[in-house]
């Protein structure tokens, strides 16, 4: 076995040494390589991914530094059905985590690990959560034979031998090991896209009490960037629970008002709900001079800080956006930020070198090379790039950053955003009437479901946004919300649930979306402020027409009523559903959400008395 790089002389810490070798024997790779980070050693990657027909690179001037990854039709997205908390009681997972014993489970890992680096080389990548040394920031350490998910993590994290200095010889890190599961064999030929092709052999694995993430068998996105999902998430909320924190599917915006007042605000929604529009949204020019200030577009870990505010920063350093949708007018700044030393997965090459996909808001190439890698024109019958298509950029290289995007302060959380994607129902803004019931509001959010299967309502739920990546038991997770929520030495956030996404009788948005939001950010922070007005309803406190500011907008009061409207029988089969889901949770369930519960049938049951 070949070790190169200094790394392994970089650190005196004996613990990391010592899994270092003990993952190498466990997976016999043909090298090992302790990554430094540097910009050589990125280009050295690149090139070296570029001869294997793993990387594309683009034309440099369209897309200076820029590389095209195609990745196995079968290895496009995250694999909830196999990922899993193995804590050491079931019930600490809970009831919407995969569970298995974790002497189990490693016995499987192990397996699996066995000789799996074959004829490839280990890359040992150390990198931090959040800025080196910030006291929030937590250090992981990934080993991984992908030298895709090298260059990404470096983009996407503080990457390299200044992670070593920081982690010093008695630091603490999250061993994170990563195998795409395709050893290779004395003379075979390697592929584009390694991974393993047995469904059930993909393993993505957290053990959240000893702190460590087993990955196994694929090599996209949240599967194998291991500081992402899994780390940030999954591992951090288990600590953040611990420690007293909250380690959040968050983004962070910072809004600075036309006289010069700054505001932070951190929001969750699922899936498929423009969050990252949101996090850079562009104030519309009616509104005045509002400036938006993206602090993060996806992770959120917020801690008290000594004066008692709520202070989040951004563990990550990148951005991993999906392509389709993104354009000009859906979000500017994303596309600003993906001119140059980007990496796109599973889009669209055309034939001068550049990237298209679908909603980009260019006119389709004549001909291109779809996300399989097969000539595609628009006539073709199908899509061109993947729907869960990505780019990999700097957040530095976002135009709207915020100055204080790095500050190991963190920023001070005025507000909480929770959203869904809710074509009836649910009106366009409203506030919790106090903490806890901003914590029912939040995990009782979610998305219409396609399959009306999923409750009376059609609702899937999907609390904070954190289902698939909660830690530990999502009741106990509530608890924990509920629990630093009443330290009186904390100053809360006021807690808001959104929705843009309501549409009238012909089934069209009511509401614009967009760079039109700010206009409800600017109601959420008049009411911080306490500064705007709010009427009483059974979901919350709402805003009258005249509390909303529509100058510059042509949006009228019989189009607000439509997108505020509560119906009657709407409400009740809302609360029938919540009840069910909150079955799932049992004895778990804090009693304090059973309590807003009842709350929430009292407001609207005395609202249908009118
Ligand atoms: O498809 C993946 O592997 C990534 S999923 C993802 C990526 C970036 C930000 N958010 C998400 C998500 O699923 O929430
Ligand atoms: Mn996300």
């Amino acid at each position: 076995m070949v070790i190169t790089h200094d790394g392994k002389n970089r650190t005196s810490n004996a613990k990391l040494l010592q899994w270092v070798d003990e993952i190498a024997a466990l997976a016999q790779p043909e090298r090992i390589y302790w990554c430094n980070g540097s910009e050589a050693e990125n280009q050295r990657l690149c090139e070296e991914m570029v001869a294997s027909g793993t990387f594309i690179k683009l034309n440099q001037q369209r897309r200076p530094n820029s590389y095209l990854a195609r990745s196995h039709p079968s290895d496009v997205a995250r694999v909830e059905d196999r990922t899993f908390i193995c804590s050491e009681s079931k019930a600490d997972a809970g009831p919407t985590n995969n569970w298995a014993p974790p002497a189990e489970m490693r016995a499987t890992l192990r397996e699996s690990f066995k000789g799996a680096m074959c004829g490839r080389t280990m890359y040992v990548i150390p990198f931090s959560m959040g800025p080196i040394g910030n006291p929030i920031a937590q250090i992981g350490i990934e080993i991984t034979d992908s030298p895709y998910v090298v260059v990404n993590m470096r983009i996407m994290t503080r990457m390299g031998t200044k992670v070593l200095d920081a982690l010093g010889s008695h630091g603490f890190f999250v061993p994170c090991i990563h195998s795409v599961g395709a050893p290779l064999q004395p003379g075979q030929k390697d592929v584009p896209w390694p991974c393993e092709s047995d469904i059930s052999r993909k393993a993505i694995v957290h053990f959240p009490e000893t702190r460590e993430i087993w990955s196994y068998g694929s090599g996209y996105g949240g599967n194998a960037l291991l500081g992402k999902k899994c780390l940030a998430l999954r591992i951090a909320s288990a600590i953040a629970r611990d420690e007293g924190w909250l380690a959040e599917h968050m983004l962070i915006l910072g809004l600075e008002a036309p006289n010069g007042e700054k505001t932070y605000v951190a929001a969750a929604f699922p899936s498929a709900c423009g969050k990252t529009n949101l996090a850079m949204i562009i104030p519309p020019k009616g509104l005045g001079s509002w400036k938006a200030l993206t602090v993060g577009d996806d992770i959120a870990w917020i801690k008290p800080g000594s004066d008692g505010t709520l202070r989040a920063i951004n563990p990550e350093a990148g951005f991993f956006g999906v392509a389709p949708g993104t354009s000009y007018d859906s979000n500017p700044m994303a596309m600003e930020s993906i001119k140059a030393n980007t990496i796109f997965t599973n889009v669209v090459l055309t034939d001068d070198g550049d990237v298209w996909w679908e909603g980009i808001g260019v006119e389709p190439p004549e001909h291109g090379i779809d996300w399989q890698g097969n000539d595609w024109t628009p006539g073709s019958g199908h899509i061109g790039a993947h729907a869960n298509s990505r780019f990999t950029a700097p957040a530095s290289q976002c135009p709207t950053i915020d100055p204080s995007w790095e500050d190991p302060a963190g920023v001070p959380i005025s507000a909480f955003i929770f959203g869904g994607r809710l074509s009836q129902t649910f009106p366009l803004v409203y506030q919790a009437y106090d903490w806890n019931h901003g914590v029912f509001m939040a995990a009782t959010m979610g998305s219409e479901a396609t399959a009306a299967a999923i409750g009376v309502t059609g609702i899937r739920r999907d609390p904070f946004a954190m289902l698939p990546f909660c830690g530990y038991n999502m009741a106990d997770y509530w608890r924990h919300w509920i629990k630093i929520g009443g330290d009186p030495d904390f100053k809360m956030p006021k807690i808001f649930r959104t929705n843009w996404f309501r549409k009238d009788e012909n089934g069209k948005f009511i509401w614009p979306g967009y760079g039109q939001n700010m206009r409800v950010l600017e109601w959420i922070i008049e009411r911080v402020h306490n500064r705007a007005g709010a009427l009483k309803s059974p979901f919350g406190l709402m805003p009258r027409y005249e509390d909303m500011n529509f100058q510059g907008m042509d949006f009228s009061k019989e189009k607000f009523e439509a997108i505020t409207s509560i119906n009657r029988s709407e409400i009740l089969s809302e609360i029938e559903d919540i009840e069910g889901f909150f079955t799932k949770f049992g004895q778990q369930l804090p009693p304090e959400l059973a309590i807003q519960l009842d709350e929430f049938r009292k407001r609207a049951e005395k609202a249908l008395e009118m």
